[in-house]
């Protein structure tokens, strides 16, 4: 059979009715990033306690463990000596010869950067990983590791043909707040394998050492934590970029810029002869804003530094005017932007937010548009999950809003996370399948992987909470799905039929329901979830419950009214007024602000009793 890149449904559908032994592979193995294509036929092979190990001679050791790493997760163990009663599991790049005992012809065809094939037969017994590179096998490994677990060891035979898109797929830990702990980043180095993300940017803003004091190389103890990082992040096929924030205070012109260039270049050695190969200097949120100056530094950086080490990726920067509405004024690119893009060497990357700072998508004309002005591929810096200009509330939806075909052009897709590590990851795994494959992405079914695979049995009481947490909207920020929109329309519903004399008890059975969710969810969580995630969200988890009961109380007293209880109506109004005042403001801890919230305002509003 040959390789089939299958672009929808409609195509796996088609082979199914042609040739009659293929099934297209839906909802039962849910692997998450989306492979390209996945094709099951007929037949299973059981994986036992022992399978048989065959390796190519390009798998390096690191490899090899990780992958008996996985078997072992799964209670399986790889044996090398050959015993013809265990199947085989064979590993290879396209570059090894494929041992005389694997029969997998097909194996030799095209593959691109980062792609991979996985073959199952269960006649034969065998199974093969094969890579395009080192990053393709690795990635083999992750969807195998998947499909092991989701199918608890039996595999179906057929193949899977695979590889991303978008070939930067990222996260930038560029949030203002609380850096992220040591734990924290070795712990997303490991997720970040097993979704295919491979880019980390450390850029922390209140990393004195990025920012601040960037002039100053980090003390011992941060140097030894960094090495490790950057080796965690190898060992994951995780391009460790280190970046820094000068513009605070750099200087740009005379014996001084010179000086301040020369301690941004020897900081950069030092990360270098640590293992990093790849750069970034930012210049976004600083009052210095000369684009010919700034640009001047950076080709320097390229010059003197990136172009003088032969295995360094080019450049990174973010200007100060890093979104389109700040980077055009009246139809004219303004006087910044104009001298930094002119002068920037054309081999450094730039970074854009898309049409705002935190904004409702990218659609591929606005990229065309900053793409047009710089002359030269941009990369996107989507900031979301990140909470930093909205505190009090947490982000946990899936990436919307990026047009696939502004994704399917993009050759850098980086998102910027929470301060809380462990939440960011719903929508950071939401992010990567998007990046893998930007066409089939489906935002809904995407989210509700990613609740599964990190939740497991809290899965549904978390989907609940973070359905009600998920756009993030103040003054100049709007982005995300709205929260709990179909508790909202049983709320509108509700309204509208009270309003227009309407039996209305199926409605307020359906709220009911809704809110009685609501709280056994966040009681469950806070007894549940693992410690840290529960630190993270503890605040809105309690908001969460509070606002559930008062819900509830509203809902009796609507329910009351409806029926002309005066009494059961004026104690209920009571009792909700008593719930209100307890809430903490909306300035310390928010979620569902126009669902859950806002149900209690607008029922103390809803007119009273007349009669
Ligand atoms: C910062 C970023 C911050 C984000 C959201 C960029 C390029 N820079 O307004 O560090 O996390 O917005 O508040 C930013 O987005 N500035």
């Amino acid at each position: 059979m040959h390789w089939k890149s299958i672009a929808g449904g409609l195509f796996v559908l088609c082979i199914f009715f042609m040739t009659g032994d293929v099934k297209a592979m839906d909802t039962t193995f849910s692997l998450q990033p989306s492979p390209q294509s996945f094709i099951i036929q007929d037949g299973t092979l059981t994986l036992g306690k022992a399978v048989q190990l065959v390796f190519g001679k390009s798998v390096d050791d690191d490899t090899k463990n990780r992958f008996i790493g996985i078997l072992e997760e799964n209670g399986m163990k790889g044996c090398k000596q050959a015993d013809i009663e265990y199947p085989t599991i064979y590993l290879g790049t396209r570059f090894d010869l494929l041992p005389e005992n694997i029969s997998h012809q097909q194996m030799g065809e095209y593959f691109p950067e980062q792609g991979y094939k996985i073959l199952i037969n269960d006649k034969l017994k065998q199974v093969s990983l094969v890579g395009n590179d080192q990053d393709g096998l690795f990635y083999a490994m992750q969807t195998f590791s998947q499909l092991l677990t989701k199918s608890s060891g039996k595999v179906p035979n057929g193949e899977i043909c695979d590889y991303p898109i978008i070939k930067k797929r990222g996260v930038i830990e560029g949030f203002y707040g609380k850096p992220w702990t040591q734990k924290d980043r070795l712990d997303q180095f490991r997720f970040y394998g097993e979704q295919k993300i491979n880019t980390y940017i450390y850029a922390p803003k209140d990393d004195p050492y990025h920012r601040e004091k960037w002039r100053e190389p980090y003390p011992k103890v941060e140097m030894q934590q960094l090495q490790e990082l950057i080796t965690a992040a190898e060992k994951n096929h995780v391009d460790f970029i280190f970046a820094l924030s000068p513009g605070l205070n750099m200087v740009f012109d005379g014996k001084a810029g010179e000086q301040d260039l020369q301690l941004l270049l020897n900081k950069f050695e030092l990360l270098y002869n640590m293992g990093v190969h790849s750069f970034a200097v930012y210049f976004d949120d600083i009052k210095n804003k000369d684009g010919a100056k700034q640009a001047y530094v950076l080709n320097e950086v390229n010059k003197r530094f990136v172009k003088k080490h032969e295995n360094i990726n080019p450049l990174l920067t973010v200007p100060t005017e890093y979104y389109t509405a700040d980077m055009i004024q009246n139809n004219h690119v303004k006087s910044y932007t104009a001298d930094f893009s002119k002068n920037l060497s054309k081999d450094i990357v730039v970074m854009y937010t898309g049409e705002g700072v935190v904004c409702e998508g990218i659609s591929s004309e606005a990229l065309q548009k900053v793409e047009d002005i710089y002359k030269r591929k941009v990369a996107v810096w989507w900031n979301y999950p990140v909470s930093d200009y909205l505190k009090s509330k947490l982000a946990l939806g899936p990436i919307t809003g990026i047009d696939d075909k502004a994704g399917a052009n993009l050759q850098m897709f980086i998102m910027n996370p929470m301060e809380y590590a462990n939440l960011s990851k719903i929508t950071l795994a939401t992010g990567a399948d998007y990046a893998w494959n930007p066409k089939q992405y489906d935002y809904n079914k995407a989210w509700q992987q990613a609740i599964a695979a990190q939740y497991g049995k809290q899965a549904e009481a978390m989907e609940i909470f973070a359905y009600h947490s998920r756009r993030m909207e103040n003054s100049w920020a709007h982005v995300g799905l709205a929260d709990a929109p179909s508790v909202r329309k049983h709320m509108d519903t509700l309204f509208q039929k009270l309003q227009t004399g309407q039996d209305c008890s199926f409605d307020i059975n359906l709220l009911q329901q809704d809110f009685f969710d609501m709280k056994t969810a966040s009681e469950n969580l806070q007894t549940q979830l693992p410690k840290q995630d529960k630190e993270e969200c503890l605040p809105q988890l309690k908001l969460f419950e509070q606002l559930a009961e008062a819900d509830l109380t509203a809902l009796q007293m609507l329910e009351a009214n409806c029926n002309e209880q005066k009494f059961l109506y004026q104690k209920y109004r009571a009792d909700l007024l008593t719930k209100k005042k307890n809430l903490p403001p909306e300035t310390v801890v928010q979620i569902s602000e126009k669902v859950a919230r806002s149900f209690i305002d607008e029922a103390l509003a809803y007119k009273p009793i007349t009669k």
